[in-house]
């Protein structure tokens, strides 16, 4: 594609202050963080030729056959998703402000669409499965709002940023830049993850195959729960970029929210990056990959996003460079693709799981692995664990014994340690946090965030939370682990007293009550407990003494290496 084809959707400044004073009498949207990287890439370009949310017709299209409705190719369904509340106010032909959290108005759209989509039949179309495991899936089943309305957008202006701001480029920005370079081929490298050594002999590779410059285009919107954050990454990037002969490489930061839908999120991310001014993009093994299924088997086969780039190149636009894994050759002391190693040589490798293992445990990492810049760098986001914060989030019936265990727990580790360590009990919590909510699903649900957002603040910040709500749902558990994760350690403790003994012993009189119908939405009696499927430490009050259950949960918590150093 050339730069007379390509457009963006941001209309002149003019246009612009005159449809935000028409904004006023709209109907208006505020975007959730997902919403604002799409409408940031449906703006500037880097949908193109999208011009704007999916209508109904190129939805279905693009669910069944990769196509819009006028036989362009697009691969993964750009909705927008609002709550029914706000669908009521708005019908066809409307225009509809849609803010940024912050307040102003990004974009207008004008309604052509809006229906209630079927997110199961997405997520087998899109991901090819409805397992909840993947996380793209997961998002689309819980997190989506209900209704999807589709329209043109006007773009009046980019969402901003207030970091890394030197790195970041439009499309338009980054052709101009290509173009007074004089970078006539440019091979873009998709990542999500830190870089080190393997990353830049691959890359350097690639662009040596297709004969052309480098751009290093790492997702800095949204990635997968449990990635570096892109603060940290940004870091490491910026050291690694001193490892490419200078004037051939360059480092810009994409603003995209991933779904992690691996073959078609592959196809995605090259039409993203011609609109960016690549010709060339490196697809290698695993591409945009969720992760394993809890069977352990991967979601999408190793080269499966290759095989479909290969399907459909000519209409993409871009050409794929294909890589398989990159291995470290002992023998030889250098990096080579695994489909090139001869069978009897040594090869050494080492897993992101060992990695972040000894990222944890303070341990050497070889140095044919990364560079010490890169190690010192996650070093510093990564602390060993004795001295990372963490969470300990209880979960159980009411009466299963979680205050009292987690009252000792708070005991103890005052006792050993020098970490604030805060307790929010399940009634200490409604009492003063959560006071106005009751038991419906909806309202446990906030609850549960609200523990989840303070205790991530605390882990963030180095020190110690003690939760114990009965949390009955694991939609919201799961989300609040994937929160706190990101800032350090989260123990989930299933106290799994069973409802009997619970009962017997209904030491606030509710279970009586609940019995009665007195009480409405009792866990356990009228409303269900999802008990955890796979929880870190498990404790039953009918066998085990409060302090035995407290010290099951401290060896737990030293084996991790939690309690070292303090
Ligand atoms: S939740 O679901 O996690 O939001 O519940 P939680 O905030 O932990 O509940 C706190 C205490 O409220 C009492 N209580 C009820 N529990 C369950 N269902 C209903 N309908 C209900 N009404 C009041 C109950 O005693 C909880 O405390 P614990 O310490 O668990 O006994």
């Amino acid at each position: 594609m050339n730069d007379a084809t390509f457009c963006d959707l941001l209309v002149g400044p003019e246009r612009a202050k005159e449809s935000k004073r028409e904004t006023i009498s709209l109907a208006s949207w505020d975007l959730l963080p997902r919403q604002v990287w799409d409408v940031e890439l449906l703006l500037n370009g880097g949908f193109f030729p999208l011009t704007g949310f999916l209508n109904e017709g190129d939805y279905a299209s693009v669910c069944q056959n990769l196509h819009l409705q006028n036989g362009e190719f697009w691969p993964v369904p750009i909705t927008l998703d609002v709550s029914e509340e706000f669908a009521e106010t708005i019908s066809i032909g409307d225009r509809v402000a849609l803010r940024h959290p912050e307040g102003m108005v990004l974009a207008i759209l004008t309604v052509e669409s809006l229906w209630r989509p079927d997110p199961v039949a997405e997520a087998h179309a899109v991901f090819g499965t409805e397992n909840d495991k993947h996380p793209g899936v997961f998002e689309l089943l819980n997190q989506y709002n209900p209704v999807y309305v589709g329209g043109r957008l006007e773009g009046l202006e980019l969402p901003p940023h207030h970091t890394f701001q030197i790195l970041r480029h439009t499309p338009k920005e980054l052709r101009q830049i290509f173009k007074k370079r004089g970078w006539q081929k440019v091979v873009a490298f998709q990542t999500r993850n830190p870089m080190h050594q393997a990353h830049v002999e691959l890359t350097r590779r690639a662009s040596a195959k297709a004969e052309a410059n480098l751009l290093l285009h790492p997702v800095v919107g949204r990635t997968s729960p449990g990635d570096v954050d892109y603060y940290s990454r940004v870091r490491c990037y910026r050291q690694v970029l001193k490892h490419y002969p200078e004037q051939t490489t360059m480092l810009s930061l994409l603003p995209l929210a991933m779904r992690m839908a691996g073959p078609r999120e592959a196809l995605w991310h090259g039409i993203i990056r011609r609109n960016y001014g690549c010709t060339h993009f490196i697809v290698g093994r695993h591409h945009a990959d969720p992760g394993n299924q809890s069977n352990g088997g991967p979601f999408y086969g190793a080269y499966d996003a290759q095989d479909l780039f290969k399907k459909h190149e000519e209409q993409l636009g871009i050409q794929m460079v294909p890589f398989s894994e990159m291995v470290y050759v002992e023998d030889l002391a250098q990096y080579m693709e695994s489909s090139d190693v001869a069978a009897e040589a040594k090869v050494l490798s080492l897993s992101g799981t060992e990695f972040r293992r000894r990222l944890r445990e303070g341990l050497e990492m070889p140095s044919w692995f990364s560079y010490s810049e890169v190690v010192s760098e996650l070093r510093r986001t990564f602390p060993p664990r004795g001295q990372q914060g963490f969470t300990v989030f209880f979960t159980g019936l009411s009466g299963s014994g979680k205050s009292t265990i987690a009252n000792v727990l708070l005991a103890k580790l005052m006792e050993i340690n020098h970490r604030p360590t805060t307790l929010l009990d399940g009634d200490i919590v409604r009492k003063n946090l959560s006071s106005e909510l009751g038991f419906s699903k909806e309202h446990r649900t906030l609850n549960i965030e609200r523990i989840g957002f303070v205790a991530s603040e605390i882990t963030k910040n180095r020190g110690i939370a003690i939760c114990a709500p009965i949390a009955p749902h694991a939609a919201v558990r799961r989300r609040v682990r994937e929160s706190i994760s990101l800032h350090g350690g989260f123990v989930e403790v299933y106290v799994a007293t069973p409802l009997d003994v619970c009962e017997m012993r209904d030491r606030k009189g509710f279970y009586a009550k609940a019995r009665a119908g007195l009480i409405k939405n009792f866990t356990g009696i009228d409303d269900p407990y999802e008990a955890p499927e796979h929880p870190d430490v498990t404790v039953d009050t009918s066998c085990l003494s409060a302090d035995q259950a407290a010290q099951k949960i401290l060896l737990f918590l030293a084996k991790e290496g939690y309690l070292e150093g303090v």
